[in-house]
């Protein structure tokens, strides 16, 4: 094998059995040693004691909620909240020497993690057309040259601009703003590619695209589904919380191809017990499901239920709510009587029995609640899944009820805020409407791109233009090469970036990096020292206040950045007063309380300790959809075909990444330690496929008419994953995903669900790319 450049970590694998609990003890010591290993002993403190109390900086890993106030720990965070928070508050910096030292195709040749180890980035720097280095710009002289692509576009149509959950609501108002005022709504967002196969299912049926519990419910529930998620390395706290729900009785059924560590055992750090004891079981069953069987599990549950009903007329349906609040319910039991169990068994992999426990658990339960992530969303039937698991709950009444509802468990801390604040290619006209009655312009009403539509449209020289604020598009997006080149096709690529990523070695002709403050960081404007908000899983909308002396004095706020943007690009012709935006937040918040419903007195009512909870219409009894109703629907599956010889791939995360960062080789939980480089599958797939423990393999992807994808040498590491799949971690293996394998209706890359063969490896890999 290739030396790695210096500084490039090893492929160097051990393989330990996976892990039967999460956090505990262990977990406190790895956080420190990331931490300490990043920042400084009083950045770090700063970071961690302040994190997520009343005032304090909310973390920027996951969506998952606070306790209320007065019920927060002094250490009110888990083991990745400050791996995550310390790597932006690190003491390491990418200087303009930095960018003289390394072109960027020497760049491009990096690992994702050695890019982001590299530390923060201090100042704008600019790669012009024909140069293979950035170089330092002035801020004045970016934004003129952003200006002056955008207005020189034939249609504003031509450029696009991504957000990543972690900008902040202020930020992501504005852009939105920006990007309508000039004239498009090319606003596509790493949610395109998370929960947008929830959001559309939701709306549809429930005429709301958020989750209906919060805190309180998960703590009162009697019985919760974890469906697709792995909460121990993802939604760390979600496990205290897991705790409490089973302290007051609830019991907990994990549905998943993977046995995670923490669906089995929890080991509090903040409790007694769980630094001492043995901790608390979570799941009380385990459904060792087929990738992209849940939707045949919800329909066989449901199937159950109705047959409960024929059997105990009148006490196992919710007659009243079915009757008062839903419309489709007779065809939808038509349906649903209809469905057969051979299908239901083939494509979950469960035996009957397993489902009708289910069904007994259920049958005991007052409040039930279904937790759902990536397991469900990035499949090709991820909407009529998310669908059935609605009809499932409506069965029994479990919506608008303490204790019970619907809970897509959000990724990106602030993912649901962005798309409060109007980051979607598709607002409703009243979103729109408010926009234009607010600020006296017409903005487009024509749908807008999403992510997949994006790359085709740069592909294909229909969009010339790309800008982020957050985020590592070339990373997060599917089919890499295809996205790569799809960039490398633009006029213009700039990224609003806390840190170095590929996203940024993947040019177009021109290309921008304008550094900015992460949230760590005091915020000082014209108007004095500024907050921002952000919007948690379970629609919560409070502060976050940096603390932390910026990385450079040269960083201007994603505001201020785009608020300039705005003023280069449109002058004075909108009369929006950019300018009043960017040295006063409230002054943008007030313009919000007008136009997000909801949010009416926001800078006064976000102050407040636990700042505002905004409301569901479920909740209330009203369903916002055309009929006013709940809807029922008839849901019907294709899995996909895995020809002979083949397995089913789902791509996800390891314990120690940020999404498309990795910040170790390891993945303390599943076991593998020191290459990431790595494929999971069951032993007895394996011998089946005459492949050994340790082969180097290709994966190889394979779909209709096109030429195949190919990841190559990755170790095989035999793992009880369910029988026919395989599992690797993303982004490495995104070079698999087609651009057009997508969801139906969402059009999220199905990132969970990709036919691959395993072939003997043809060269050993130098271990940077
Ligand atoms: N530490 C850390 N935390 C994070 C992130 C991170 O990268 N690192 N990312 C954040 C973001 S943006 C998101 S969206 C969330 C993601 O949170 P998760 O959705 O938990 O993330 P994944 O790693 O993609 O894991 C998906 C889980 O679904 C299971 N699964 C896969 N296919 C199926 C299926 O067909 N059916 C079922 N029932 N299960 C299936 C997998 O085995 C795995 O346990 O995490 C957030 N939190
Ligand atoms: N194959 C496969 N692909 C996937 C997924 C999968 O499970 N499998 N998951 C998908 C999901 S759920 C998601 S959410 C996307 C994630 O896609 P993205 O959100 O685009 O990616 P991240 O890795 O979160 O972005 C990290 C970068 O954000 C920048 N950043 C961090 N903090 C800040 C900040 O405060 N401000 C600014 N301006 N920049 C900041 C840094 O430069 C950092 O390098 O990936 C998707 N892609
Ligand atoms: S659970 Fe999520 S929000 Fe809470 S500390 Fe951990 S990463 Fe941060
Ligand atoms: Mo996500």
């Amino acid at each position: 094998m290739k030396k790695p450049p210096s500084g490039e970590p090893k492929d160097d694998l051990t393989v330990t059995p996976p892990k039967k609990w999460a956090v505990g003890p262990p977990a406190v010591v790895h956080a420190l040693g990331y931490s300490l290993g990043q920042t400084s002993p009083v950045r770090a403190g700063v970071t961690l004691l302040t994190m997520n109390q009343v005032g304090g900086i909310d973390c920027p890993g996951c969506a998952w909620p606070d306790p209320a106030p007065g019920h927060r720990h002094r250490n009110e965070y888990c083991e990745n909240g400050a791996k995550h928070i310390n790597d932006e508050a690190t003491t390491r910096r990418v200087t303009p020497a930095f960018f003289r030292r390394y072109t960027v195709s020497e760049l491009g040749r990096r690992s994702d993690m050695w890019l982001n180890q590299q530390g923060r980035l201090t100042e704008p720097v600019v790669k012009r057309p024909g140069r293979d280095h950035y170089e330092p710009i002035s801020w004045h002289d970016a934004f003129e040259l952003l200006a002056a692509e955008l207005t020189s576009l034939d249609s504003p149509d031509e450029a696009v601009f991504y957000t990543s959950g972690r900008a902040g609501n202020e930020a992501a108002f504005v852009l939105q703003l920006f990007a309508r005022a000039y004239g498009t709504n090319n606003l596509p967002d790493c949610s395109n590619m998370c929960h947008e196969s929830s959001g559309f299912a939701l709306h549809e049926t429930l005429g709301t695209g958020k989750g209906t519990v919060g805190l309180d419910d998960i703590h009162e529930a009697d019985l919760i589904f974890l469906v697709g998620q792995n909460p121990g390395t993802n939604h760390p706290r979600q496990l205290s919380a897991l705790e409490q729900a089973k302290l007051n009785g609830a019991r907990i059924i994990a549905v998943n191809p993977l046995p995670e560590a923490g669906l089995l055992r929890f080991r509090n750090p903040q409790k007694a017990r769980g630094v001492i004891g043995s901790g608390v079981r979570i799941a009380d069953r385990f459904l060792h499901i087929r990738p992209g069987g849940d939707l045949a599990l919800f329909q066989g549950l449901n199937r159950l239920l109705l047959e409960a009903e024929d059997a105990r007329p009148g006490e196992v349906l919710n007659h009243d709510f079915i009757q008062s609040c839903t419309s489709g319910f007779e065809e939808f039991t038509e349906h649903a009587r209809a469905v057969d169990w051979q299908d239901i068994l083939a494509a979950t992999g469960l035996a009957r029995e397993e489902i009708e426990k289910v069904r007994d658990d259920v049958l005991r339960s007052e409040r039930v609640i279904v937790c759902w992530a990536m397991g469900i969303t990035q499949h090709k039937h991820a909407v009529p899944t998310v669908r059935e698991i609605v009809n499932f709950l409506m069965l029994r009444g479990n919506l608008g009820r303490a204790g019970a509802g619907a809970c897509p468990v959000r990724g990106h801390s602030n993912v649901q805020g962005d798309r409060t604040m109007g980051i979607w290619e598709r607002m409703p006209d009243s979103f729109l409407d408010a926009l234009q009655q607010e600020f006296g312009f017409e903005p487009p009403r024509a749908h807008g791109l999403d992510s997949v539509n994006s790359i085709k449209a740069m592909r294909e020289g229909r969009v010339k233009f790309f800008l982020a604020l957050a985020g590592n598009f070339v990373r997060a997006a599917p089919d890499s090469a295809v996205t790569e080149d799809a960039m490398r096709q633009c006029r213009l690529t700039a990224h609003i970036s806390t840190k170095l990523n590929r996203s940024h070695t993947v040019c177009g002709r021109t290309a921008l990096i304008l550094p900015t403050l992460g949230r760590t960081e005091r915020d000082i404007q014209a108007g004095g020292e500024q907050f921002v908000t952000v919007e948690n899983s379970m629609s919560e909308v409070h502060t976050s206040r940096g603390r932390l002396e910026p990385a450079s004095k040269v960083l201007l706020s994603e505001v201020a950045i785009l608020c300039r943007l705005a003023r280069h690009t449109l002058g004075g012709r909108t009369g929006i007063p950019w300018e009043r935006f960017e040295a006063d937040y409230g002054a943008i918040r007030d313009r919000i309380s007008r136009i997000v419903p909801g949010l009416h007195d926001f800078n006064r009512r976000v102050t407040r300790p636990g700042g505002i909870r905004l409301p569901n219409p479920v909740n209330e009894g009203v369903f916002p959809t055309p009929t006013g109703k709940a809807r029922f629907t008839r849901n019907a599956w294709e899995m996909p075909h895995v020809p002979e010889g083949h397995l089913l791939l789902q791509t996800l995360r390891s314990h120690d990444q940020w999404n498309t960062v990795p910040y170790t080789p390891d993945d303390r939980y599943r076991g593998i330690h020191g290459n990431r480089r790595v494929v999971l599958v069951n032993p007895a797939d394996l011998s089946l496929l005459g492949l050994q423990e340790a082969q180097h393999v290709d994966l190889v992807s394979v779909w209709a008419g096109d030429a195949e994808r190919r990841a190559e040498d990755f170790e095989v590491v035999p793992y009880p994953t369910a029988r026919g799949s395989a599992a690797a971690y993303y982004p490495e293996t995104n070079v698999l995903v087609p651009l057009e394998s997508v969801a139906d209706i969402s059009n999220q890359p199905t990132s969970k669900g990709i036919v691959v063969r395993l072939e003997p490896a043809a060269v050993r890999r130098d271990t940077t790319v």
